[in-house]
């Protein structure tokens, strides 16, 4: 039966006909339309299977996924790319809760993204009667986002939409949940009370202007600094003021280092940009002006070898969210706004008689630049057999460079560390990756979201681990015949394919994968192309084959086994370095790198 929270009618009431009436449905489509939603990622069942169709009929693109955490880290990226919250869609408890790791990601990431979850009925589930699917999900969810909402009545999705919105996208963003019982969506009421009960969020992203003390202290303090370093993060990236930013970083002078997303905001090859001299940079930086990004793990909190033990570094630093400062260390001018406020104000401030930095820092950052660069150069045309990741990633390097429009997603271990540095990025926002929580299983996900949202190509290259985690999402891809070519670095494992079993029994190494996979015949499977290749000339004709014929292609691109390292750039934080080579002599191996 159709509950309806007015009178009791049923579709099948003459009115419907008439269209006097509307419903829960779509009333959900009309509000997420009215805020100019045009994207649903989606996982189809009871009781949202209906959402899913009700809005394709209405216009709205509703691509859905194998798993939920697929359709949800394509979300979490579209959140990124486009400013505008993601949508996932889900049915009850499982769906819900594989579309929840999403969340928390989009969530550790500062991403907006709305996870909207059917639920069932309030009075089953709150005295755990046993329903189909039955869960708490509101309250599951409320620690892994920034916000989380249900409605009960569907006079009121107006209103849960604007709070999510708002949730989502104010201030510091990030993911909101919002739970939707099925009865709720079947409610019938009359369409115009329904129409005037909806909310277009007006200014849902504020600016945040920090005020002329704040700016005026930091505009000191990078004018005192003799050795200064900007570090640009993803939440430079997210707030899309490319321009500023690169007027702002160019007025500096100042020598950057790009966090992993925020690689192209100014093109890597920029003659300020510090990433190959990164080390030096970071030791002996007497100034370090962070513009959104965190001194969180990814920056070793902010102490320690990589920045030089002496400590005594002066922190300048942009975040909307005021919480973040003095997180790690102490900054010592915080300017608390958005990044392009924040911009636009210091550069009002600074003024044409900026000096620049003392030149001896500036050729010393370039001559290390310049020196490593050459360095790297012979290793990324090497021709060695088997194939390494060097020589694999020259040639993405070069078709980076070729097709700078492209977005590169990478997720792995050594296929992402190696990737990271050796692949350049020419322009802002095309580089998505494993993010905050250094996740695998983003890949797919993210692939299909940036094709959606910027109808660019788009090139994944994962690690074969990496690779499972998303695996069946090929037939997602095929099915939408979306321009993505997934290049799979395959060392036959995780960190490397020559692990050993140290009970010396039968079982694989815990590490190690099918030896010599054929994962192209998956991408063949579903229509798409598959390529297998071992040497880079090949990788580099199948590449431009995928990138001329914009089909749905995987590369099968064998790797030594024996090529990668354990963890990939991260293994110091492996707790067990001490004990395990005393006890195991095989141990040391997996730490080195061919
Ligand atoms: P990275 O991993 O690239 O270092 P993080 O995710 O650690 O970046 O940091 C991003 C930071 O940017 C977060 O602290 C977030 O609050 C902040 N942020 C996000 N959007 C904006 C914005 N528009 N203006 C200012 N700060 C922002
Ligand atoms: N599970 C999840 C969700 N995230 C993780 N980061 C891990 C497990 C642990 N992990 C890593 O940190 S990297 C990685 C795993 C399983 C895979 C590395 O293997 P790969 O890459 O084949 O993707 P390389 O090139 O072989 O190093
Ligand atoms: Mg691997």
């Amino acid at each position: 039966m159709i509950k309806s929270i007015e009178s009791p009618m049923t579709a099948s009431d003459s009115e419907t006909a008439t269209g006097n009436l509307t419903d829960g449905f779509h009333l959900l489509i009309d509000a997420l339309r009215l805020n100019d939603i045009e994207t649903i990622y989606n996982v189809p069942g009871i009781p949202i299977t209906d959402l899913g169709r009700f809005a394709q009929a209405q216009g709205m693109r509703v691509l859905s996924f194998r798993h939920e955490q697929h359709a949800g880290y394509a979300a979490a990226a579209a959140g990124f790319l486009t400013k505008k919250p993601g949508i996932c869609m889900t049915v009850s408890a499982p769906g819900f809760l594989n579309g929840l790791t999403a969340l928390a990601h989009a969530t550790a990431n500062c991403w907006p993204m709305i996870l909207i979850s059917g639920s069932s009925e309030r009075e089953i589930v709150d005295l755990q009667r046993g329903d189909y699917e039955e869960m708490d999900q509101l309250a599951v969810a409320r620690p892994h986002c920034k916000a989380a909402y249900r409605i009960l009545n569907a006079r009121d999705i107006g209103l849960g939409v604007a709070r999510a919105f708002r949730a989502s996208l104010s201030g510091r963003p990030g993911g909101v949940y919002l739970d939707i019982p099925g009865a709720m969506l079947g409610q019938v009421m009359n369409a115009e009370d329904g129409k005037s009960s909806l909310i277009k969020v007006v200014e849902p992203n504020p600016s945040v202007r920090p005020g002329t003390e704040a700016v005026s202290r930091a505009v000191h303090a990078l004018k005192s600094a003799k050795r200064p370093l900007i570090i640009l993060g993803k939440g430079a990236a997210y707030a899309q003021c490319d321009e500023t930013l690169r007027e702002l970083v160019e007025t500096l002078g100042f020598p950057y280092l790009p966090m992993s997303m925020a690689k192209g905001l100014l093109p890597d090859t920029h003659p300020l940009c510090a990433s190959a001299a990164r080390s030096l940079a970071l030791k002996e930086a007497d100034c370090v002006f962070l513009i959104g990004a965190r001194l969180n793990w990814l920056l070793g909190h902010g102490q320690g070898r990589a920045w030089g033990e002496k400590g005594g570094k002066t922190f300048v630093q942009i975040d909307v969210e005021p919480t973040e400062i003095d997180s790690n260390q102490m900054v010592s001018a915080p300017l608390i706004g958005d990044v392009k406020s924040c911009a636009e104000e210091l550069l009002k401030f600074i003024g044409d008689d900026f000096s620049k930095p003392d030149r001896g820092w500036i050729d010393a950052i370039r001559v290390k630049v310049d020196s490593n660069i050459a360095r790297m150069a012979p290793r990324l045309r090497n021709n060695n057999s088997p194939m390494d990741y060097h020589a694999a990633l020259g040639v993405i390097k070069d078709v980076i460079s070729e097709n700078p429009d492209a977005v590169l997603v990478n997720e792995g271990a050594n296929a992402l560390d190696l990737a990271r540095s050796i692949v350049d990025i020419h322009k802002p926002r095309k580089r998505l990756d494993v993010g905050t929580w250094g996740i695998m299983g983003i890949g797919m996900g993210s692939a299909m979201a940036a094709s959606v949202e910027t109808g660019n190509q788009v090139l994944a290259i994962e690690g074969d681990s990496a690779f499972g985690f998303s695996g069946m999402e090929v037939e997602t891809i095929c099915r939408y015949g979306l321009p993505i070519c997934i290049v799979i670095l395959n060392n036959n494992g995780i960190y490397r394919g020559d692990g050993e079993n140290w009970s010396g029994g039968d079982d694989p190494a815990t590490t190690s994968f099918v030896p010599d996979s054929r994962y192209e015949m998956m991408m063949r499977a579903f229509g798409g192309d598959g390529f297998y290749v071992t040497n880079p000339g090949e990788l580099r004709e199948a590449v431009n084959k995928a990138f001329i014929s914009r089909r749905p292609t995987l590369i099968n691109a064998v790797i030594d086994p024996a090529a990668g390292r354990e963890s990939g750039n991260i293994g110091n934080l492996n707790p067990s370095s001490v004990v395990a080579p005393m006890r195991y002599p095989q141990a040391g191996k997996q730490s080195q790198q061919s």
